[in-house]
């Protein structure tokens, strides 16, 4: 029997994910399936040292909006980036609570979540969604607007997108890219290779955008 040539080899290196945020966005179609992808690529974010809080998970109804929120993330991640807590604030014409006065866990969006919340712009964003062939042409139009949406974005922003959108014929193709294949058809999670590949495209990004290429 031969052995498979197929998928990514591992680098020489392996790249320090530590001073590294990264955002996932992901949509909730075939939600199983994505959920599994989810979880297998921030395993791997923070086996390769990047910190929980510095990976923002957000989520879209499908794939066909990926490359909008997405857009809007990097975007936003700028923005936050550049902008004091005092500044965010005030564009949310909230005031700043006093901190004595914090109760419990504080509301996503509330003054004081934002007060908690990292900053500085994302080394890369890993789009997660899973489309599956149906009896129509949806499949082809949307796959075919997302991974050309996605490119667009990334190349237009200069953000390194990792592309984790799978396109199957089958759920059961699906479900073995996710590591949840029935039995022998249980492979490999696909969601790991793409924590990899953000840490090593969010890392390498930085150095190349400084003139270091060794
Ligand atoms: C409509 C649709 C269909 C038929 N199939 C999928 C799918 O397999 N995977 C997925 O992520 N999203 C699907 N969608 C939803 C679209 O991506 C999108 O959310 C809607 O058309 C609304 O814009």
């Amino acid at each position: 029997m031969t052995s498979a040539i197929k998928g990514p080899s591992q680098s020489d290196v392996q790249y320090d994910g530590s001073n590294l945020r990264v955002a996932i966005v992901h949509a909730r179609w075939n939600r199983q399936v994505v959920d599994a992808l989810v979880a297998g690529a921030i395993t791997k974010l923070k086996e390769r040292g990047v910190k929980e809080h510095n990976i923002v998970t957000q989520s879209v109804p499908g794939s066909f909006e990926l490359p909008f929120a997405w857009s809007r993330v990097i975007t936003g991640s700028r923005v936050q980036s550049g902008a004091s807590v005092t500044d965010l604030l005030g564009g949310l014409g909230v005031s700043t609570p006093n901190p004595q006065s914090r109760s419990t866990t504080p509301a996503p969006g509330s003054a004081s979540t934002l007060i908690n919340m990292p900053q500085g712009p994302f080394d890369a964003v890993i789009a997660i969604g899973v489309l599956i062939k149906g009896s129509t042409m949806h499949f082809e139009y949307i796959c075919d607007s997302v991974s050309h949406g996605l490119m667009k974005v990334q190349l237009d922003t200069g953000v390194p997108v990792i592309f984790g959108v799978l396109t199957a014929l089958t759920e059961d193709q699906a479900l073995e890219r996710a590591g949840l294949g029935r039995e022998e058809a249980r492979s490999h999670n696909h969601g790991e290779d793409w924590g990899i590949a953000a840490v090593e495209m969010g890392f390498q990004g930085r150095r190349w955008s400084e003139g270091k290429f060794t």
